[in-house]
């Protein structure tokens, strides 16, 4: 038994978030949390909301609320909608906490007294019309990369061509419209990664179980120098962390914050603060996760995101913890994903265009979505949603392996026995072939999750379940039943064993269905050690309920109805 730290990237508050955000990050790090759980570990898994930086203030301003409102009210609808999808946090925490506050203010402090901090006086766009500057989102324009013309000040969307607002060419206020700017000098803060650029790339080749996608992005970015050049920590908005050295005030950076993403990574360690403040811990608790002075030297962590996170994990986050010259903990393997495409296009969250999670969970319940997303992963390249093959998959996997399985076993044992194991008979020829196969591919499903390959690891539950169809449908104790009972006693005693030994094995990805079986099957939620001593798990005699259909088929007609409700924008 260890202990496991996992985090997940923070969504931004700015809205709903789809399913390509949901599968990139945060249903992928529930799986392995839930396994890691599962198999004894001690498990702290932490998520939040990223609430600073333009997408916080431009979403309000469009809402119509103060930005602090806006953000609490979204934290609440985020916080619930995970927990419609069963991610199970053990603490969904908030990048504006007062923790966030501290310890962001904390590291600026360190980085500083490291001379890792560097004040430079830089060009910013000023907008005359709206009486302030124009950081990031809140300019746009002409990208000078590849001539899209709504690029932002921060990024082309388009090309992906990384930014600053001077760069764009007919730029205008994304607030009001207005081009009347002017380009005026400001004072800023930058974090001098170059220094940190020695260390950083002896870290990232000391990694050689990383996944590819990951060191390959974070290589590309030390080799560009693009990732390593010194950034620009602060920013002038009202809305963010306000600037300072530790509690000190940092004279000539009054009224400004820091850049949303210095201090959002830094909530994964806020949030496990927070976690202690709303459990009535003490600081210790949750520095024996971060500190390796402190306990944390025998935790493993691990980081799951979207690639176009990996740069600001392999290269901007570290820069922060190894230049504070504290013993944080720094992230062990970081599992990156490619990203999930809706209908031949991209999902986007500023066009609407997609399926959204509260829209998700209107039309079907969480294990419908979590089981085909997390089954078509996008780990080795992009995936893509269609409803055709979203139907197509649900529907076989869950409806026509797994749920007739277990609806045909217990109906089938109800009807014959009673809603009890039936007694008699023994195991025979086939069900030691089937315990010897499931032994085996017990081992290659607990592989592949402790290598986190979400994808591999599906299609091997898949299998497992397939078996017992496979099992049930050759062993027929219908048939046996007429001449022999005993024996198809033991088939189904055997079989229904077998619905129990998924619901476990099921639990990572499919929570809820694993819920209603095992409270029908009155199971365990124990983890197998040998598929022998789980066949007999449940004793003969053992009273059981018949479960409610654990899945429905998706019909056509729902198909083609949802087709057509999504195919716009929203
Ligand atoms: N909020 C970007 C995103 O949601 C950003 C991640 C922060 S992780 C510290 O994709
Ligand atoms: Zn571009």
């Amino acid at each position: 038994m260890s202990r496991i730290l996992i985090t997940s990237a923070i969504p931004y508050i700015n809205g709903i978030k789809h399913l390509g955000n949901l599968v990139g990050s945060q249903l992928p790090s529930d799986v392995y949390a839930r396994y890691a759980r599962a198999r004894g570990h001690e498990v702290m898994h932490i998520c939040a909301t990223d609430e600073h930086g333009t997408p916080a203030e431009l979403a309000a301003a469009k809402a119509g609320k103060p930005v602090a409102e806006y953000c609490a009210e979204m934290w609440a609808i985020q916080r619930d909608l995970a927990e419609g999808f069963g991610l199970a946090w053990d603490h969904f925490g908030r990048s504006s906490s007062q923790r966030n506050h501290a310890l962001t203010q904390h590291f600026a402090g360190k980085l500083a007294e490291a001379g890792l901090i560097e004040e430079v006086t830089e060009k910013q766009v000023y907008s005359h019309t709206d009486g302030r500057f124009l950081p990031d989102r809140y300019i746009e324009g002409t990208c000078p990369n590849c001539g899209y013309d709504g690029a932002r000040g921060d990024q082309c969307e388009n090309c992906t061509k990384q930014l600053d607002p001077t760069d764009l060419i007919n730029p205008r206020s994304a607030i009001s419209g207005s081009t009347d700017l002017e380009v005026r000098e400001t004072k800023h803060l930058y974090l001098r990664q170059s220094a940190l650029a020695g260390d950083l790339e002896a870290w990232i080749d000391s990694k050689k179980d990383w996944p590819i996608l990951t060191t390959s992005i974070a290589r590309k970015w030390l080799k560009d120098g693009d990732g390593l050049q010194d950034r620009g920590i602060t920013r002038d908005l009202d809305w963010g962390i306000p600037v300072k050295r530790g509690s000190e005030d940092w004279p000539g950076m009054e009224g400004k914050v820091f850049y949303v993403w210095f201090d959002a990574p830094i909530e994964y360690i806020a949030a496990t603060a927070e976690w202690a403040d709303a459990n009535g811990l003490q600081d210790a608790d949750w520095q024996r996760w971060w500190r390796t002075d402190k306990g944390a030297e025998e935790v493993k962590y691990v980081q799951f995101m979207g690639k176009d996170n990996v740069p600001f994990h392999t290269l901007s986050f570290p820069a922060t913890i190894i230049g504070s010259g504290e013993p944080w903990k720094l992230v062990d393997y970081i599992k990156s994903f490619n990203y999930l495409n809706y209908q031949g296009g991209q999902f986007s969250t500023s066009k609407g265009r997609g399926v959204f999670m509260d829209q998700a969970l209107e039309i079907l319940s969480a294990d419908y979505w979590r089981w085909w997303l997390l089954s078509n992963a996008p780990e080795n390249n992009d995936a893509e949603f269609t409803w055709e093959v979203f139907q197509q998959g649900a529907n076989k996997d869950l409806a026509d392996v797994l749920g007739n399985f277990v609806s045909r076993i217990t109906k089938f044992c109800r009807s014959k026995f009673g809603e009890a194991v039936p007694t008699g008979g023994t195991y025979g020829e086939a069900e030691e072939a089937v315990i010897a196969d499931l032994q085996i591919r017990l081992a290659t499903y607990e592989a592949h999750m402790e290598s986190i390959e979400i994808r591999k690891a599906a299609a091997e539950l898949r299998a497992i379940w397939v078996a017992g169809n496979e099992y049930l449908q050759s062993a027929a104790p219908w048939a046996v039943f007429k001449e022999n009972p005993e024996q198809a006693a033991a088939i189904t005693r055997f079989a229904l064993n077998l619905a129990a030994l998924y619901a476990t094995l099921s639990e990572p990805f499919i929570p809820f269905a694993s819920a209603t079986l095992r409270e029908a099957l009155g199971s365990g939620a124990k983890w197998p050690e040998s598929i022998a001593e789980t066949a007999n798990a449940l004793p003969e005699g053992h009273p059981f309920t018949v479960p409610e259909n654990l899945f429905t088929k998706i019909t056509d007609e729902q198909r083609e109805e949802w087709e057509e409700r999504f195919a716009g924008t929203r």
